[in-house]
């Protein structure tokens, strides 16, 4: 197989040795893989960023706009018929791909950080009260800090860390310190966007279950990149995005266990979300359409479930081993630059990696690397915490999905060294 890139021209992709993937195939797929940026060929590597999506999703979005256009859940024609019915089957994709509890327990939100909120105001808003606590770690995007952060001021609850350690994994060893009889819900990152770390779901689960409280798994990294079993990842409640996997915007899932849903308030209120309206008071719609005011992102929706399509076709074991074969290259590639700094654990980890390099700012860096074409993303990436904790103001990260090959991770090398030799 042969891929073209900026610096190096035509040369033969490697990564084809070690995984299932049949790369070059799927980069037809995507439409703007295939784009120039200043004139040259697009590398990619901003994909815990958000994904590119595949023609099959865009083509699914057009299909809707074009074809059964209408409002769901209460037009008694045909198109809106269609709508209802394809909106209603993306929830069924979604529920088999996660394997939820029932296909009700999928609720359709703008994304993770709606999906978080939504548990914060809905469950934390009725049922924390000062005493209580709400933990999480220390290496959580802002969308799991922010949302427990106001839900401890309104309610006078107290919000706890996990810390993590130098290397980006959780300091479990002293659980006792952290789960007590005061903890109330646990909240924290499946996958960490800034150092890759996969967190042990499981054995945090049974911590809090120790306690008896709630779990709430951020899986906006997981989810996209490796088979997700909610039955028995171990978890409550379980938030992702549908613009990292593949699909639009402005969609996500937060997935819960139903008596806890069903014994939840609503999040917002409006059409929809009702069973009967009086002037006086007004009787709830059963999950997941209780917290689905509005009218909702229908066309996202759907090209959500197209995009759960497209994954399973391609096969999300495949997906994730291609990854892990990308990220041992791109640890072992930057590594050899003595300039370079890692972060994040050595072995069992997701398929990024977050560096910075002496003397030149992460900034600097992705401009240098954007004059060749290549997209990184550099900043706290939502993650200013990490960033206090590692003493430094902002990293390099260069994120990886199925489409992304060795030749681009040679060409980030490059890139980088260019940078040194051009700026130190
Ligand atoms: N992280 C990144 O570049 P939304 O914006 O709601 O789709 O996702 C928020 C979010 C929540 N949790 C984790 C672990 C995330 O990585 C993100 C989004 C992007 O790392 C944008 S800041």
């Amino acid at each position: 197989m042969n891929l073209t890139t900026g610096k190096t021209g035509t040369i033969s992709q490697s990564v084809e040795d070690t995984t299932s993937l049949d790369v070059a195939t799927i980069r037809k797929d995507f439409p703007q893989l295939s784009r120039q940026v200043r004139d040259k060929p697009l590398t990619y590597l901003d994909n815990a960023a958000t994904s590119q999506k595949p023609r099959a999703v865009i083509n699914k979005i057009n299909e809707y706009y074009q074809q059964y256009n209408a409002n769901i859940h209460r037009a008694i024609y045909a198109i809106g018929e269609q709508a209802t019915l394809e909106y209603e089957s993306a929830r069924e994709k979604v529920a088999r791909f996660i394997n939820a509890w029932e296909t009700s327990s999928v609720i359709f939100t703008r994304g993770t950080t709606e999906a978080i909120n939504l548990v914060a105001y809905s469950w934390g808003r009725h049922n924390l009260g000062p005493g209580d606590e709400i933990l999480i770690t220390e290496m959580e995007h802002h969308s799991n800090i922010i949302p427990w952060q106001l839900a401890a001021r309104d309610t006078g609850a107290t919000l706890r860390y996990i810390p993590i350690r130098s290397d980006g994994t959780l300091a479990l060893n002293n659980p006792d310190e952290y789960f007590t009889d005061k903890t109330r819900l646990v909240s924290f990152i499946h996958q960490s966007n800034v150092f890759g770390t996969i967190n042990p779901v499981r054995e945090i689960y049974q911590m809090a279950k120790d306690v008896g409280a709630l779990v709430l798994v951020d899986a906006a990294q997981s989810v996209p990149h490796s088979p997700m079993d909610i039955q028995t990842l171990g978890c409550d409640f379980l938030a992702f995005s549908g613009h990292k996997m593949l699909g639009p915007t402005g969609v996500g899932v937060l997935c819960g266990r139903q008596e806890l849903l069903t014994g939840m308030e609503p999040f917002l209120g409006g059409g929809e979300m009702i069973n009967s309206v009086t002037m006086e008071e007004s009787t709830w719609n059963k999950p997941p359409w209780k917290f689905e005011a509005g009218t909702p992102n229908i066309a996202q929706v759907i090209g959500l479930g197209a995009a759960v399509d497209y994954l399973e076709t391609i096969g999300i074991d495949s997906i994730e081993r291609h990854e892990r074969t990308l990220t041992r290259y791109a640890l072992e590639a930057l590594s050899a630059i003595p300039e370079v700094t890692i972060y994040g654990p050595g072995a069992e980890r997701g398929g990024l990696v977050s560096f910075n390099v002496e003397n030149v700012h992460p900034h600097d860096l992705a401009q240098v690397l954007d004059e060749r074409g290549i997209a990184i993303r550099a900043g706290h990436h939502c993650a200013q915490p990490i960033m206090q904790k590692l003493d430094v103001p902002a990293t390099a990260r260069a994120s990886f999905y199925l489409y992304n090959t060795t030749v681009e991770i040679d060409a980030l090398c490059e890139g980088v060294t260019a940078a040194i030799d051009f700026m130190t």
